[in-house]
């Protein structure tokens, strides 16, 4: 696979070389089974679009991240069908990680791609686990006829891997046996509000090598409100913030990815505040 870069690179409209590079973004428009509000697969070009609207110099980290070398690919083909799709994008992040050590971030799109984001990093990093940020446990084995779907994000994975879970405050009657049970640990939010403790308790479950998958319906709806299945009750920006700073300092980060940006009409609110996630997350990375 030789890695093209888009048009529109992430934060600055500059390309770099991939060799070059700290960081990857790779943009993931895929959406076949959202099941209440749709559009998330014209999340990843607005979340980019948003970056332009960052300062370069971050004010928390107090540092011109986009100088370690951020790059841009070209969206993966979100429109193949559902049985081609998964070993594509599996295929496309094996291809990926062989051609560069960048700390890749992937934005989706629906939260199934994480399904297919997994097995190229559990494959290389030994005793991986994941950092599991959302609203929803999404531990069903299948959903509404689909295995591929974003109810199932992170089950193929819990099988295998040590998954612990933040933000959790909706968990299916069918998908309860599989909640705190296993290799997942499971925190829900209404349990752990006093958030030292909860960054405490994380830090010693994950493991020394971490993948993170962020669903941004993890976040309080009046932080990203633009989603496909808002929940009440989630992380404010600084209480996520944290949590994140204290893993990406104290663990080995291999990759992140964002998804579930749902851009709405007449606001911009979650676009930006993704696009700042990322940049920020990168500064804690540098
Ligand atoms: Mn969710």
């Amino acid at each position: 696979m030789t890695v093209i870069p888009a048009e529109n690179q992430f934060v600055l409209r500059k390309r770099i070389h991939l060799k070059d590079a700290s960081f990857v973004v790779v943009p993931v428009p895929y959406e076949k089974t959202t099941s209440y509000g749709q559009g998330t697969k014209y999340g990843p070009a607005a979340v980019i679009d948003a970056s332009y609207q960052l300062e370069l110099w971050d004010e928390e980290t107090k540092a011109e991240t986009w100088k370690k070398g951020i790059f841009t690919t070209q969206p993966v083909d979100g429109a193949l069908a559902e049985k081609k799709f998964f070993p594509y994008l599996e295929k496309t992040v094996n291809a990926l990680l062989a051609s560069t050590t960048a700390i890749p971030f992937f934005i989706g799109g629906e939260h199934s791609v994480t399904q297919a984001l997994l097995p190229p990093f559990i494959k290389r990093h030994k005793n991986l686990s994941i950092l599991h940020f959302d609203a929803h446990a999404d531990l069903r084995p299948s959903y509404q006829g689909s295995a591929h779907s974003h109810a199932s994000a992170v089950y193929p994975a819990s099988r295998t891997n040590r998954v612990v879970q933040i933000g959790i405050r909706s968990v299916g009657a069918d998908e309860r046996q599989y909640h705190n049970a296993g290799k997942v640990t499971t925190h829900l939010m209404h349990e752990n509000l006093d958030f030292r403790k909860l960054e405490r308790n994380i830090l010693r479950e994950l493991t020394a090598t971490v993948y993170i998958t962020i669903d941004v319906d993890g976040f309080d709806p009046a932080v990203m409100p633009g989603t496909g299945t808002p929940q009440p009750g989630g992380f404010m920006w600084y209480e996520a913030l944290r949590l994140f700073r204290a893993v990406c300092k104290k663990k080995r980060v291999v990759g992140v990815d964002l998804v579930e940006v749902s851009p709405q009409k007449g606001s911009n609110i979650t676009e930006l505040n993704a696009a700042k996630l990322i940049y920020r997350l990168m500064g804690y990375l540098s």
